[in-house]
């Protein structure tokens, strides 16, 4: 088999890529080590940027997140017992849209699925070869037999724990690394949001976060120590946790009911230098990942894609391969700026293990300045609504 590019991965990064280049003319195959509906099920982001609308806009995926999402104008901080709201619109002039992760991966495979591209799932032992000569190829092996195609480019849109990034030589990539020292244990649930915008709380049991996935289905965080397990939290002990970390009337206003996911995700910082070895590209988590504080992680996957995109599009249809040269410089230095951004939020709004009375007075000055100071709360929310492509 052969086709100009071969996509790792099947999750956001490599199905908006893959659209983007059909839609172009360019053709390309999508391979991923799961199921369609295994992908389906994963639950995450839920934040999307305006750039990152306006790319799955230009995908032509997008008439359902406009009819289904929510375009919100802002979010609350709260601490202290009060929330303080943060006018993102009044700010920055632009909206972030609240739609699932699980619905935009839906309506991506639809268009892919419509535009007759291949996508195969269920792969095994997917592995990316000679990449630093003018002739890669990947093979991998399905229903018990090996395949291999050829290609001009790969895609490694693997995520974190995906083999693009393994395949590199040890002495070409460098990495960056910050692990916290603690979790978001995340709940769905079918009940209305408690606000009509988020919540972020920042509360001396831990922070919390209130979010949402529409108008009748609520995903709610609490932080919790690492080493906690799914089944030492109870629905009835995750309500009364989340109660006590937000403001009295939000706590009264709490609507519960039975949760129908419930999980634990550990809090990382990493980011792999650079982005491009040879004819492999790194894209999405696959090269970075950040907390989920900032709701930067799908965000930077896809102003990945928008870069990787432009340059393959300028190589294929204009013959110059000099965006595909700035490809890795020109997302590393988005890329660092939202590390920078969630690395910050996460450190004021969380409780660290070895936070001291000092380091506590620091989070709270933090706080109130960030409210108080007009060119405080705007920094915040010209980094929050995404910085521009
Ligand atoms: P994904 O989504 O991990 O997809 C990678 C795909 O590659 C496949 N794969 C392989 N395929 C073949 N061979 C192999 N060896 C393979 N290894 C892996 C996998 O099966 C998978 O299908 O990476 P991608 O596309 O880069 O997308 C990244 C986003 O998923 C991620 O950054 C976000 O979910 C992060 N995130 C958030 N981002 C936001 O922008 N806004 C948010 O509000 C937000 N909230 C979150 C989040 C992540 C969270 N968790 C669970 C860490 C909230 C949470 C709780
Ligand atoms: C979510 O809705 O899952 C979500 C929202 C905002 C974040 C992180 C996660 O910062």
């Amino acid at each position: 088999m052969r086709t100009k590019i071969v996509i790792i991965g099947s999750g956001p990064a490599g199905l908006l890529l893959g659209t983007l280049l059909t839609r172009a003319g360019i053709d390309n195959i999508i391979l991923d080590r799961v199921s369609k509906d295994y992908i389906l099920h994963r639950v995450r982001a839920g934040v999307l940027e305006e750039g990152t609308v306006g790319l799955i806009d230009k995908a032509g995926a997008g008439r359902r997140m406009h009819a289904e999402g929510l375009a919100h104008e802002g979010f609350s901080l709260a601490f202290g017992g009060q929330n303080h709201r943060i006018d993102l619109h009044a700010l920055t002039g632009k909206r972030v849209m609240i739609y699932g992760q699980t619905e935009l991966t839906s309506d991506l495979m639809t268009v892919r699925e419509a535009a007759g591209s291949t996508t195969i799932y269920d792969t095994i032992n997917v592995k990316p070869h000679g990449f630093d000569r003018s002739s890669p190829y990947v093979t991998y092996e399905k229903d018990g037999t090996t395949h291999r195609i050829d290609c001009d480019y790969i895609a490694g849109c693997d995520g974190y724990h995906g083999v693009s990034r393994k395949s590199v030589p040890q002495d070409a990539i460098r990495t960056f690394e910050r692990v916290y020292p603690f979790g978001w244990l995340g709940v769905l649930a079918e009940v209305h949001p408690v606000r009509d915008e988020l919540i972020y709380a920042s509360h001396e049991r831990g922070f919390a976060l209130c979010s949402m996935r529409s108008l009748t289905r609520s995903r709610y965080y609490v932080q919790c120590p690492l080493d906690d397990r799914i089944e030492d939290w109870s629905d009835d002990r995750f309500w009364d946790e989340l109660r006590r970390r937000l403001p009295v009337e939000d706590a009264q206003a709490l609507i519960t009911g039975p949760s129908f996911e419930k999980s634990i995700a550990p809090l990382r910082s990493f980011v792999a230098e650079p982005m491009r070895f040879g004819r492999l590209f790194l894209v999405g988590d696959a090269a970075h990942i950040v907390p989920p504080t900032g709701a930067k992680g799908l965000n930077l996957a896809a102003s990945d894609v928008h870069y990787l995109f432009e340059g393959l599009r300028e190589y294929y249809l204009e013959k110059s391969p000099t965006g595909l040269d700035a490809y890795s410089g020109k997302a590393l230095a988005r890329v660092w700026k939202a590390v920078r951004f969630s690395w910050w939020m996460t450190t004021m709004l969380h409780r660290f293990p070895e936070t001291d009375a000092f380091s506590q007075r620091i989070q709270e000055a933090e706080l109130d300045y960030l409210i108080q100071s007009s060119a405080a709360s705007a920094s915040l929310s010209e980094n929050y609504v995404g910085l521009p492509y």
